[in-house]
């Protein structure tokens, strides 16, 4: 990885897949600046949304949240950037869709927690653990956009 950038994992969720919104997430995030280098449109397992959600075992929440990812597919994506996990953290707002910032994701587009949209690591390290659950290295594009010096000043 480029120095200064990194990566983070987002998914649109179920209920984004099923209501046609995987566009305007990837449309801010390009938009904002970050730059796309995975993508895959999967249905996933229980077994592998155990794994992604293995932090949440044991919460009230855990078997609805498991139902939740399983239940249709989601867009699963790696983005690039400066801070890229705290960056799309907000573009998507807060976990609970009423005190999630207007203009955020969540906001705009969410009530419920439980149909919150979309998913994003929470920190550089979830992040690794993450893209390296989802993604084979391979599957990583190292590329170069003509207008990065205009978007990342490193
Ligand atoms: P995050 O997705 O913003 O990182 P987490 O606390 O990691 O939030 O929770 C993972 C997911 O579990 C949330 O996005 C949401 O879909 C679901 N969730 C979290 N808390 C609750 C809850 O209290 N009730 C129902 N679902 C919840
Ligand atoms: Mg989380």
């Amino acid at each position: 990885m480029e120095a200064g950038l990194e990566r983070t994992l987002v998914l649109v969720k179920p209920d984004g897949v099923q209501r046609g919104l995987i566009g305007e997430v990837i449309g801010r995030l390009e938009r904002r600046g970050l730059r796309l280098i995975a993508a895959k449109f999967v249905r996933i397992a229980r077994a592998f949304a155990e794994e992604h959600y293995a932090v949440h075992k044991g919460k009230p929440f855990y078997d609805p949240l498991i139902a939740y990812i399983t239940s249709s597919p989601v867009m699963a994506m790696v983005w690039e950037a400066p801070d890229a996990v705290g960056a799309v953290r907000q573009t998507l707002g807060a976990t609970r869709p009423l005190e999630a910032a207007p203009g955020s994701l969540r906001h705009d587009f969410a009530l419920e927690v439980g149909r919150n949209l979309v998913h994003a690591s929470d920190s550089a390290e979830t992040a690794a653990l993450e893209v390296d659950l989802w993604f084979s290295k391979g599957d990583l594009v190292v590329w170069e956009r003509a207008v990065d010096p205009w978007i990342f000043e490193g």
